[in-house]
């Protein structure tokens, strides 16, 4: 698998049902310097998020930049995405990486040190802290907020890349990288600013200069 850059992760936004807006943000993101894309996709039919996945995959590929799929590996399959994304429910990591093959990403959400530690969490490519912060846009089976303290400790026995989500922007993202981080997710700080290519370049920056991508 070559080096997957995890520094900024736009994880695309689900509330936004019109496709115009939903790929003039896509597209905004990538050009802002977005690094990785997960599509997620909590609500819709199964054909509106398989066509959304075919469209994205263009989109990222113009940027060369990796797509991941949140949660349904028969759209990663389907079109052949660059990986998946799971959480602690969805399909196991065993399941995934077998139907999937070595040279794809997955990456799991933890919730807590103890997921971190289990062996799906040790071989996935990558863990989520899930969430560092609290936040509104995801309302249904949140854990409590990890903070930075959460972040230190699972920094410690975790050796694979580490992606934070939940309630980041400008302000506090220079913390959560100078506490261990390799990268951001971030959803409303880019699909809700009023310039989303001028936002992520803000956040990109900021990873930039304070980790070591
Ligand atoms: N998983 C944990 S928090 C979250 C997801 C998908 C939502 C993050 O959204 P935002 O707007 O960046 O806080
Ligand atoms: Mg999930």
């Amino acid at each position: 698998m070559p080096k997957v850059d995890y520094a900024l992760m736009y994880v695309t936004d689900d509330s936004i049902k019109d496709d115009n807006s939903f790929f003039h943000i896509l597209e905004a993101s990538l050009k802002g310097g977005a690094t990785i894309i997960q599509l997620r996709e909590k609500t819709c039919d199964t054909q509106t998020f398989y066509q959304r996945a075919v469209r994205c995959k263009e989109i990222c590929e113009k940027y060369y930049v990796p797509l991941l799929i949140n949660d349904r590996l028969d759209i990663a399959l389907a079109i052949d995405a660059d990986g998946v994304h799971i959480g602690q429910t969805d399909i196991p990591y065993a399941v995934a990486r077998r139907l999937l093959g070595k040279s794809k990403i997955i990456g799991l959400s933890v919730s807590n040190k103890e997921q971190a530690e289990q062996p799906n969490a040790q071989a996935a490519d990558y863990i989520g802290i899930s969430p560092i912060f609290s936040t509104n846009t995801k309302t249904t089976d949140l854990a409590q907020p990890l903070g930075i303290l959460g972040l230190k400790e699972i920094r410690q026995i975790y050796k694979k890349p580490i992606v934070c989500i939940g309630g980041i922007h400008k302000d506090n993202t220079q913390e959560i990288i100078a506490n261990g981080a390799d990268g951001i997710a971030v959803v409303s700080a880019i699909s809700n600013a009023e310039d989303p290519e001028a936002a992520t370049k803000e956040l990109k920056e900021i990873v930039c200069k304070t980790g070591t991508n």
